[in-house]
């Protein structure tokens, strides 16, 4: 909790942003129901089995709920990427965050969990067109369960248009079968022009604010 209040101070605090949006998927029935991921990449026609499940398979509870997202690799010469979130519309110097929970059974070996994003200048077209990597972390987790993820990413100078955002992945290594879950995913953005978000749950609209309040509101 305390990195996410973090993150909205850090994107709140940005000089001249139009818009401080925050998004949140949680898998849950209410939100995502029929929805596990916006795209996969890697080998074949399913690189990815992306599933919403419950119990027993682990379920992030910090904010209630009673699904998540279980994640398994389904490639096997290409580590696979499962696309969970699209912010576009943005310029150079925009800041992107994230804060995201993530179940690895095995912190000190494989499986391996990173998660990572990409530039591209397609979006919500043709996310799979890279322009520039964007970075992200290797194998966050510290201990076996749930570790809360925090990522930022500050938009570099590439060509301004409309299509030009960050993809929000998570890698699933190394080998087929491989797995694990993900849940209470938060998006935000500090977009001067304003910008659009893009999540498995919910969608937001230019200059829509949507706030941690707001969230909130939501699941009391
Ligand atoms: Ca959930
Ligand atoms: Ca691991």
């Amino acid at each position: 909790m305390k990195s996410l209040l973090m993150l909205i101070a850090i994107l709140t605090l940005a000089a001249t942003a139009a818009a401080n949006p925050l998004i949140f998927c949680d898998w849950e029935d209410w939100g995502c129901e029929g929805f596990t991921v916006l795209a996969t990449a890697g080998q074949g026609p399913m690189p990815i089995f992306a599933a919403r499940v419950g119990a027993p398979d682990p379920v992030h509870t910090m904010f209630g709920g009673v699904k998540s997202l279980r994640l398994i690799n389904n490639s096997p010469d290409i580590v696979p990427e499962a696309y969970i979130s699209y912010v576009y519309g943005l310029q150079p110097g925009d800041r992107v965050g994230m804060e995201m929970a993530i179940y690895d059974e095995t912190p000190d070996g494989p499986p391996t969990v990173s998660i990572w994003g990409h530039w591209c200048l397609n979006l919500p077209g043709d996310p799979h067109t890279i322009a520039m990597d964007a970075g992200g972390v290797d194998n966050p987790g510290t201990e076996a369960g749930w570790s809360m993820v925090t990522c930022y990413w500050t938009v570099p100078d590439l060509p301004v248009g409309p299509g030009l955002g960050l993809v929000i992945k998570v890698r699933v290594g190394d080998m087929p079968g491989d797995r694990v879950w993900i849940d209470d995913l938060f998006v935000g953005a500090s977009c001067h022009g304003g910008c659009t978000w893009v999540s498995p749950c919910w969608y937001s609209v230019e200059n829509e604010t949507t706030t941690w309040s707001d969230v909130k509101s939501l699941y009391r």
